[in-house]
């Protein structure tokens, strides 16, 4: 793990998308951060100590989900589907694919294996399958602020990770999507699904794969941000955006955060390989786009 100092940095960014404004200023203490997000030899490890039963591998129970055809409640998760050519890109069914079977061992569906994707991130993971792994490990989900100041690695108010040069001087920095979402991937970064953690640079703080790769769990509950910045004399600390859960009218679930983008990532469609960039995902929602990394907060002082 790598230790960052307590810091105020501005959070979100007015450049992008709505979700993200305003830029606000905020304050978090000092913490530890896993280096990397949770691999899938460290979620192995995990479940052989624990038996711990993703929520993938567990059927859908129908009151949960009240309108699903009975055969669809089985276990299983949403794998990416590389479509033959342009589609509507509001429409995400156009490219997610409910595969029976799919969990975080069997990545693409039935038949798959995780052989050879060891130092990849774990992935199928839902927030309660984090959170058991994080609680295992003695750490934590990082909130929002903890996450987001250590995606900046000291770039205060930079559009990227890295800076504010999408590849500078051509380098690739992240695992993303190069092409025309959902159809054509150039792969100038040389991987189609996700990558081994560390391949690509570290941030200033010497922690690798915060932008790409896989979108991370946050611990929490997705609103959007108070309108109005906080005046900087006053900066909030590490604010949770909302301590309780608000599940959205129609839905059964809460959302939660999720951050850093994923390699599924264009510019065409989804530009949130950026600190910045947030999204909300129902907690029981599991793909082939999503794991986390933990956090250790200092014991609090009494
Ligand atoms: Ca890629």
């Amino acid at each position: 793990m790598v230790e960052l100092p307590a810091g105020t940095f501005r959070m979100g960014s007015d450049r992008f998308y709505p979700e993200e404004q305003p830029v606000r200023e905020v304050s978090v203490g000092g913490f530890w951060i896993d280096r990397h997000p949770v691999t899938v030899a460290e979620f192995r490890r995990f479940v052989k100590a624990t038996e711990h039963v993703t929520w993938a591998e567990q059927a859908p129970v129908a009151d949960d989900y009240p309108d699903a055809e009975p055969e669809l409640l089985v276990p299983g998760s949403l794998v990416f589907l590389k479509t033959s050519g342009p589609v509507d890109l509001n429409d995400h069914r156009n490219w997610w694919r409910w595969a029976p079977g799919a969990d975080w061992r069997h990545p693409d569906g039935p038949g798959s294996t995780v052989g050879g994707r060891e130092r990849h991130p774990v992935t199928h993971v839902s927030h309660g399958d984090a959170a058991a792994y994080a609680e295992w490990a003695g750490k934590s989900l990082p909130t929002e602020a903890e996450w987001e100041y250590a995606a900046r690695g000291g770039l205060d108010g930079a559009d990227f990770t890295w800076g504010d040069e999408p590849t500078p001087k051509g380098r690739m920095m992240a695992n993303t999507w190069q092409g025309e979402f959902s159809w054509q991937n150039l792969l100038l970064d040389r991987y189609e699904g996700t990558s081994p953690v560390e391949t690509y640079p570290p941030n200033g703080y010497g922690l690798y794969d915060m932008a790409g790769n896989v979108w991370e769990w946050t611990d929490d509950y997705f609103t959007l941000p108070p309108s109005g910045a906080a005046p900087s004399c006053c900066a909030p600390h590490n604010p949770r955006e909302s301590q309780s859960p608000a599940v959205p009218a129609g839905e059964r679930f809460a959302r939660r955060v999720i951050k850093g983008g994923s390699h599924l990532c264009a510019p065409n469609y989804c530009l949130r390989y950026r600190p910045a960039a947030r999204q909300g995902e129902t907690v029981d929602t599991t793909t082939s786009h999503i794991g986390f990394r933990c956090v250790v907060r200092p014991a609090a002082r009494s």
